[in-house]
């Protein structure tokens, strides 16, 4: 018959989200966890977030935007790198994701040493603007 559903507007989202960021199978399990952060208005929500080190943490980038964002996590030298760097993309590094406006991606990192981390938009004007995160990692 001639039945034909009108696409699910969360359809194209779970697309994308396939599409940018394949993430590994079984999500769950001991020393595993899921956090989602948003974007939206060029912030990060939440902002701070505690993990441990040797956990594997899955994240899910939410961009409530309609402007591109990016989410790099790493240590200080990492963000000077890319303050001053003009990658175009940021390859397969689960720490360096772009999330498309109204987007959704997601990555699986493991953060192996307890320290302070950022994570940060680098795109031009976002990290003065507030784009900043703060990643506590504890000892395991
Ligand atoms: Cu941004």
């Amino acid at each position: 018959m001639g039945r034909h559903r009108p696409p699910a507007p969360w359809s194209w989202l779970a697309i994308a989200s396939l599409a940018l960021a394949p993430v590994a199978a079984g999500c769950t399990g001991a020393g595993e966890r899921s956090i989602e952060i948003a974007m939206r208005y060029s912030r990060f929500e939440p902002s701070t977030l505690t993990v441990r080190a040797g956990q594997t943490v899955h994240f899910t980038l939410r961009n409530d935007d309609f402007i591109d964002h990016e989410w790099i996590v790493g240590d200080d030298a990492l963000h000077a790198r890319h303050e001053t760097g003009d990658e175009p993309a940021h390859g397969d590094r689960p720490t360096e994701q772009s999330i498309p406006a109204l987007g959704v991606v997601t990555t699986t990192v493991r953060f192996p040493e307890p320290g302070t981390y950022a994570y940060i938009c680098h795109l031009p004007g976002h990290r003065v603007y507030g784009m900043v995160g703060t990643l506590v990692v504890t000892g395991g």
